[in-house]
């Protein structure tokens, strides 16, 4: 009966929305229902977010069409407020939960943030609410971590007392509110019935792509698997470029024939892997099997590969100084790009950040450009000209439209590495010593032979 009270009330636009983490997943939800004509009450323990969210000031970085102006409207009619008082969700029917889910430095869950959260929805729960976890989680987590906080030993029963999902997040950082209303979601309910009325929520503002209604663990693995799934993808690309770089190929050229054979979608190869989700989710996906007789093997060499790229092409730049007898030690090093993608400002787990420590630590000295992020903007050139090699981190359009050219020109020595595929022009020209990843050196020597 409950569900089917909830299922009217959504009808009706009468069910009160708490969405619980008011980040890049949580905030762009909260604006979206509001807009759609819900009551939402937005959580969030940064003070400082909630008074700007209240004053209609997005706290997202970087450039998101269309979030600030629909936050000013929400906030400015009523329909979002936020709070950082839990207290304020008594009265809500949906309860939305995307905080942060990190990995620790072993690689496991932290849940802390989504523990807190839980015990203190747990004490102020309306009878008949459904929750909805957002965050990703580890296959098993709904089961065992979230439905154990909120039944409180007893006090309240699953699927009587309360509902739950997992509906997990796809955004897309750069077009968060497009690709809210435009993606589809996996919908798990802990019941189909519940599944159905996650639908009808959902529905409100996700108007045509798919819902696909499934349960809890499915949601779990489908989420931690399109991302590991991405991950090895780009270990494999990475691998093929590092045996290209042994037995003198260029790996670009074979990305692209073998990409000609149907029904094969070879990523790129390059300096790393960085971002929100893509480094975490493997781990996620792979703890989910922790207790059982299986031990994950492809998942966990993936994300070796990809971390250790950044290493490599450290031993790129070692290889080409000592071409002119030189070593990183008091060598001045540019790097060109510190985002973790290319025309984007976001750093999260940026593998230009594991070069730079790397190289400080060989006792290079270190100048950074990146045309987005604050800190390291500037004249490229001129910070070349203060240089003894350049590295290529991150294939921002500026450093493709600049060409390597008037780079190696402005360097005080000629030397480029190309993490990314974007100056393969350069290892044709006499003048520039140049590695990049997947290009293999003997290529120079086919083309001296008579
Ligand atoms: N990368 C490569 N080679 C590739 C693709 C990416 O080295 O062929 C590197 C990028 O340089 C970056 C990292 O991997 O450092 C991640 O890049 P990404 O294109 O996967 O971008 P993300 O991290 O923003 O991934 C998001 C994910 N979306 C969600 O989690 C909702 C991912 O599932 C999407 O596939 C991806 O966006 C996308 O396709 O844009």
């Amino acid at each position: 009966m409950k569900l089917d009270d909830l299922k009217n009330k959504i009808e009706k636009k009468e069910a009160r929305i708490a969405v619980i983490g008011l980040g890049y997943v949580g905030l762009p939800v909260a604006c979206s229902f509001a807009r759609a004509g819900f009551q939402v009450q937005g959580i969030d323990i940064v003070e400082d977010r909630v008074s700007k969210i209240n004053s209609g000031i997005s706290t997202i970085e970087g450039i998101e069409p269309g979030l600030t102006e629909l936050l000013a409207e929400v906030s400015r009619n009523g329909k979002l407020r936020a709070s950082t008082e839990y207290a304020n969700l008594a009265e809500c029917d949906l309860l939305l939960i995307s905080v942060e889910t990190p990995v620790d430095a072993e690689n496991k869950p932290r849940y802390e943030a989504l523990r807190a959260c839980l015990t203190s929805l747990e004490r102020v729960l309306k009878d008949g609410a459904l929750i909805i976890v957002e965050s990703t989680i580890a296959p098993g987590t709904m089961n065992k971590v979230v439905t154990p906080i909120l039944e409180n030993n007893g006090k309240r029963k699953l699927n009587i007392d309360f509902f739950l999902g997992h509906c997990p997040e796809r955004v897309m950082p750069g077009k968060l509110l497009s690709n809210l209303a435009s993606v589809s979601r996996v919908v798990g309910g802990r019941t189909p019935e519940t599944a159905l009325v996650m639908v009808s929520l959902y529905r409100n503002i996700i108007p045509k792509a798919d819902l696909d209604t499934t349960d809890c663990t499915t949601a779990e693995l489908v989420k931690t698997t399109e991302n590991a799934y991405r991950d090895a993808q780009i270990a494999f690309a990475n691998e093929i470029a590092l045996i290209c770089e042994a037995v003198g190929a260029d790996v670009w050229n074979v990305r692209e024939l073998v990409n000609k054979s149907p029904g094969r979608h070879m990523l790129m190869p390059g300096a790393g892997v960085g971002g929100h989700c893509i480094p975490k989710d493997p781990w996620l996906l792979a703890y989910g099997a922790i207790g059982t007789d299986l031990k994950p093997r492809l998942i966990p060499a993936a994300r070796d590969i990809n971390n250790s790229m950044p290493g490599h092409i450290t031993a790129l730049l070692e290889k080409a100084l000592k071409q002119v007898g030189r070593e990183l030690k008091d060598t001045s090093v540019l790097v060109l790009g510190y985002s973790y993608l290319e025309d984007s400002d976001d750093t999260r787990n940026s593998p230009s950040e594991i070069l730079v420590r790397s190289l400080n630590e060989k006792g290079a000295k270190v100048i950074i450009h990146d045309p987005f992020v604050d800190g390291f903007l500037g004249d490229v050139l001129m910070k070349a000209k203060r240089s003894d090699a350049a590295i290529l981190m991150v294939k921002h359009s500026y450093y493709v439209e600049l060409g390597f050219r008037k780079l190696a020109d402005a360097l005080k020595t000629p030397i480029i590495i190309d993490g990314r595929g974007a100056y393969r022009e350069a290892a044709e020209a006499e003048d520039v010593i140049y590695y990049g990843i997947g290009i293999g050196k003997s290529l120079e020597q086919d083309k001296q032979s008579p």
